[in-house]
This record gives C-alpha cells, structure tokens and sequence, in this order.
C-alpha cells in the first residue's frame, strides 16, 4: 500500500471479450460495440479486454466481420484505455502449435493494430509455449512504443498443483521477462480462502503486479476477488452487469461498491457505469429472446467444482452425447473426464486441453473400452507434442495407444519449420492487407470463405458506385 494507505485495486473490463464470449458464443458484433466506447474510456479501467480469445474464429466464421478491422475500430475509439486481448501461446489463437516466423508476426500486427496487453497462456502451463510470445511482445514494445507481455497461469486443482508449484512457476515467469502475471481461473475453481493462501504467496514470490481472472460458474467469484483484493491481488477482471454472472464474470458495478470508501476503492463513477449498463441491458434482452442467451448458464453450476470441469466444456459434452443419441451417459463422461486427464498427466482443462480430455472421455465411455479408439490430438498430447505436463503421463495409455511411437521431450515447436512464406503463397491471391495472412494460417477454410464474401461484398458496392456511361468502375 501507498503512504496514504490506499491501494486502489485495478479493474480490467471483460464485456467486449470474454463476457459475451462465455455467454453468447462471441457473437456481439463490431457496431454493437462501437456506440458505447467513448463512455467506456471515460471509466477509467486498468483495460479493456476485447481482442483474441474465440473472437477472432467467430468475427470470421459467424459475423463475416474482420476482426483487424475490429481491432483498429476498437482502437480509434478508445483513446486513454489501454486494450487487451489473450494469446494461446504457441496455439496463437487457433488449435494447433504454429512455427516461430507466425507467432512472431501475429504478436506485431496485434501490437501495431492497436492491442497494449496481451495476456499469453498454455494449457499445459508449459513455459516453453510462452516463451516465444513473450519475447516477441518485448522486441515489438520497442518498436512501437506499445505492448505488455502477460502471463497467464492456467488454474486448475491437483496433486501437483500445489502453492509451491504456483511460486515457482511465477518465479519462472519474472524471469522469462513477462510484465505481469494473471492466475486464469477458466472453471470458477478458486474458492476464497484458497485465494487468500494463493494471492499471499505469490506477491510473497515476485514482484510482478499479479492479475486474477475468473468465471462466476460455481458461484463463489465475487467473494474471491474479495479475498484476493485483501491479499494485495493488484487486478480483477469484471464484466458489465447485463453480461455478467452465470458463466461470466463478477459484474463490474458490484466490485466496485464493495471496496467504495475501502484503501481499494476505485474512484469509478457508479453513474457512468449505469449509462453504460443501460446501452448493454436491452441487447442482453434480445438475446435472450433470440435464444442466444440461454438462461442456463446465468446460474450457479455447482459440478464445475465437483467435477473441475470448465462451463464450456460441459456444454460441448452435452452437445457431443446429443449427437451419438447418449444423453444417458452424461455422468459416466462426466466421472471418466477426471480419469483421462490424469492419464494424460493432469493438465489444466482449457482449450485445446479441455476439448482433447472431453472428446477422449466420450470415446472411452462411448466404446466400452477405454482407448479402443483414440483421437488425433490425445495421440498428439501422449506424444509430447503440446508440450510437458506437470505429472508424467500413464505408461499403460502411451504403449496402447502410440505403441512403439517416438516421444517429444523438446519444445514442440522446435520441429517445425518457418511457415509464414508458404502460407502467403497458398493465399495470394485474397490478401488485401498484410494481416490476411494471419487470418488465413489460423483457419485456412474459414478465412478463405471469408475473403470469398469479402471480394462479393465489394464487388456488389463497387457496381452502385459504377460510371455507367464509360463501363469504368472501381476495382
Ligand atoms: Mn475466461
């Protein structure tokens, strides 16, 4: 704490990002956003989360939107706030572990399209994943006089995850020249007085400010970040009312009257806040009309803790059940998610580790025989191609399923080799910029029917723009 004695805690705003994305499927659209930023720079957030994560794959694949020229539109309007978005790491924000050359060129053109803070994590918390983000970020905060590299520890609960496992990696993290750090609790695992243990520790371990993020899945959220605020967390992340909650976050307004007249308070103004609320309450109304919010996951879902699985996750069980006609083996998954992610060295469960663990634990209650069939990632994740999970992975599983089969010990990326050339062949003939190529390496399909619509968009306009006298129009 300062002199005075006060320490105001910082708040990062997530209902451009994660908000809608736990909610809606990341489905708000750029010119919903729009309106409502000059009010949102006004309030005077640590930052604005609204960049990475699903909402590049859902900008391109569902809203036909750009999400550059979301980023660049984000960045016009928000003049004294700082913006922010998450990085898979070596994953980018795709599925797959990409070559150096790509990462390196996704963390510039974030960084020079307007991101300050990028909040980089791995699902395995293998520091080897992050590294290469990391340096990129600190190489380009000189170029462009902009950028924050963050790391973010995967929560998640474990044998191996003990408080010393939690300081030594942050001691790993201030050494890898990360800015800060950010506990990313994806489950709403984090109980309060576990936070307190937690957050003690780790201010007690580095010097680095440390960020908590988590979901309000489970129910306890708000009284952790009260926890984690009294044992010196200096960031939260909250979420604007009308998407808060549920599998959200906290919502904003109520932190911040907590720790009114506290050492923590944050100075906001509860009016501005309201103004802002307002513009979003009658868009969450429509989506729950539209079915595209359903009230399902505004509650409390008390499994996450019982069974640590993240909400997203159990959603996408139900739905993969669904389809095979096997709603009825919903808890026999459900006990046999916990045992695979121990098989496969108990990683923390968050994309793409969460979607590998599920779909394999469907396979081996599905088939009656665990492993009979094994997808291309668990095959992938036993090879080591991931990366190291904290607990060695069960001997038993790798001779079934990879039997015989060399094993990674190295970074995975490592092995492979620069891509960026090849991939600005392959689509050549769509760019128009030079983050095309970014879009296009992530999802090849996707992007490809994007720049589709994209030159039949252009196309059409340019015809009403057309001299139709001489046949000259724009091309
Ligand atoms: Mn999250």
């Amino acid at each position: 704490m300062s002199e005075q004695g006060k320490k105001p805690i910082k708040i990062t705003e997530t209902v451009l990002r994660d908000a809608h994305q736990s909610l809606i499927a990341t489905r708000m659209p750029t010119e919903f956003m729009l309106p409502i930023i000059d009010k949102m720079d006004k309030v005077g957030y640590h930052s604005v989360e609204c960049w990475g994560g699903a909402t590049f794959d859902a900008s391109l694949r569902f809203l036909k939107e750009d999400p550059w020229d979301r980023l660049r539109k984000l960045r016009d309007g928000f003049k004294n706030t700082k913006l922010q978005m998450l990085f898979r790491g070596q994953n980018i924000l795709g599925y797959r572990p990409y070559a150096d050359d790509v990462v390196d060129y996704f963390v510039q053109k974030s960084i020079s399209n307007g991101i300050d803070i990028i909040r980089i994590f791995d699902c395995l918390n293998d520091l080897r994943n992050l590294q290469e983000a990391v340096n990129a970020t600190n190489r380009f905060k000189k170029q462009e006089g902009r950028g924050h590299a963050q790391v973010a520890l995967s929560y998640t609960l474990g044998d191996a995850y003990t408080l010393e496992y939690w300081t030594d990696t942050a001691k790993k993290i201030e050494e890898m020249g990360a800015d800060s750090i950010c506990i990313k609790d994806m489950a709403g695992l984090l109980v309060p007085y576990k936070a307190t243990e937690l957050i003690s520790a780790m201010k007690a371990a580095t010097k680095l400010p440390i960020q908590l993020h988590t979901h309000y899945t489970s129910g306890v959220a708000g009284m952790t970040y009260l926890k984690a605020v009294e044992a010196g967390v200096d960031v939260i992340d909250t979420a604007m009312s009308p998407f808060s909650m549920g599998t959200s976050q906290p919502a904003t307004e109520v932190m911040v009257e907590t720790f009114r007249g506290t050492p923590y308070d944050t100075g906001f103004d509860q009016n501005l806040l309201a103004d802002i609320a307002d513009y979003f309450r009658p868009y969450q109304e429509e989506c729950l009309k539209t079915g595209l919010l359903n009230p399902k996951v505004m509650g409390v879902n008390i499994k996450t803790l019982l069974y640590q699985v993240p909400g997203g996750m159990l959603s996408n069980l139900v739905s993969q059940l669904k389809e095979q006609n096997a709603e009825d083996k919903y808890y026999q998954v459900l006990e046999e998610v916990p045992r695979v992610r121990k098989d496969l060295g108990e990683p923390p469960l968050v994309t793409p580790s969460s979607q590998i663990v599920g779909t394999q634990a469907v396979f081996n209650v599905l088939m009656g025989e665990r492993y009979k069939v094994a997808t291309k990632e668990t095959k992938g994740m036993l090879r080591g191609e991931y990366g190291q999970t904290v607990k060695p992975m069960s001997q038993e599983v790798i001779d079934k399923v990879i039997p015989g089969e060399k094993r990674i010990t190295c970074r995975y990326a490592d092995t492979i080799e620069n891509e960026l050339s090849k991939l600005e062949d392959e689509m050549k003939e769509w760019k128009q910029q030079d983050e095309d190529v970014l879009s296009y390496a992530l999802f090849p399909q996707v992007a490809t029917d994007f720049f589709k619509y994209r030159q039949a968009q252009q196309e059409k306009v340019d015809m009403t723009q057309a001299d139709t006298k001489t046949g000259a129009y724009p091309v």
